[in-house]
């Protein structure tokens, strides 16, 4: 009877370890997801990273962050390249450049590691199967750079009385946003202001510095000048401060595409019309989304389009505009 007992209170005990193991949570892998950016060191690409960090941190990532000092596809290949070494699970990557990036990136689908753009695209930027050379990125997510244009071109229009000379201060041709947002711009002038003459565009390869001294130059050309959109951060800070350089506050309107506290810290004086603020962390957070989505056997949608929000002197300090203003 004693050893009966016995067995059955060793039974139930087996039965009991059983039950508690298997009632213990599956170890999940912990999936590393690369995110490198256009630069480093650029407030936009710097909120993206916070926007990632985010998620990754929600989501039990780890998020390698690395990229090059400047937004240069020469110097951007070789950072991508040591991360394929490192073999991350999946690659968020900003392409600087949208075919110089095709033939490197294709390396890292070999290799086995997903791709994702976030920012900028490669290709035509259409990643559906069938769609080209350079549809292997599982998706897109960014801003809707010819509409962020057309916001500009309208803006700086409104900003002039609809007449006069402007130009758009631009990094350098190949990047898909900065290409796009010239493209909406002119292609809003030419369907609806015919008083205004867009001029040649000025590329400053992302430098306010130079953006700075073609400003004067185009306005030595063309005292009449009324406008000038900045197509992209340092592009747009560099034409405001060759526009207070040339005694012009006011005189010369300035849009300007992206948000940091630089050029937002303008808006109330004057010498920046508008900031076109895109919601960087947004890209960043669905990014690292994304890839956990795909990494844990989701399907994850072609293109994910993240907004505007427009802000002006009159909105900045409102809590819901304030909160996109880029970060550094
Ligand atoms: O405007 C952003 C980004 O969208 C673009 O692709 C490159 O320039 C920025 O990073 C701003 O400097």
């Amino acid at each position: 009877m004693m050893r009966h007992f016995a067995k059955l209170a060793a039974s139930f005990l087996v039965g009991a370890a059983l039950i508690a193991v298997t009632a213990l949570p599956a170890v999940a892998k912990t999936f590393t997801i690369a995110l490198i950016p256009g630069l480093t060191t650029d407030p936009f690409y710097i909120t993206m990273h916070q926007g990632a960090e985010t998620a990754a941190k929600a989501l039990g990532v780890n998020l390698m962050f690395q990229g090059a000092p400047e937004f240069n596809s020469t110097l951007q290949v070789p950072v991508l390249d040591a991360v394929i070494a490192r073999h991350p699970d999946a690659i968020l990557i900003a392409p600087t450049d949208a075919t110089q990036l095709i033939a490197p990136l294709q390396k890292a689908v070999e290799a086995g590691i997903p791709v994702i753009t976030v920012d900028t695209y490669i290709g035509n930027g259409r990643y559906q199967t069938g769609f080209g050379n350079a549809d292997f990125p599982l998706s897109y997510i960014a801003s809707d750079n010819v509409l962020g244009g057309e916001i500009a071109a309208r803006a700086l229009a409104k900003a002039i009385g609809e007449k006069g000379k402007v130009y758009v201060s631009n990094v350098k041709p190949g990047i898909s946003t900065t290409d796009q947002r010239e493209q909406g711009f002119k292609e809003e002038m030419k369907a609806h202001f015919p008083n205004i003459t867009v001029l040649d565009t000025q590329f400053n390869n992302d430098d306010a510095n130079t953006a700075a001294s073609q400003l004067q130059a185009v306005l030595a050309r063309n005292p009449d000048l009324a406008g000038v959109f900045g197509a992209n951060l340092f592009s747009a800070l560099g034409a405001a401060n060759g526009v207070k350089a040339a005694g012009k506050l006011g005189k010369v309107k300035v849009v300007a595409f992206d948000a940091p506290p630089a050029i937002v810290g303008e808006l109330k004086s004057g010498l920046v019309t508008i900031a076109i603020a895109q919601h960087p962390a947004e890209i960043g957070w669905f990014g690292v989304a994304a890839a956990f989505a795909h990494l844990t056997g989701n399907s994850i949608p072609v293109n994910i389009g993240t907004g505007f929000t427009v802000i002006t002197g009159q909105n900045v300090d409102d809590p819901d505009i304030k909160k996109f203003i880029y970060h550094d």
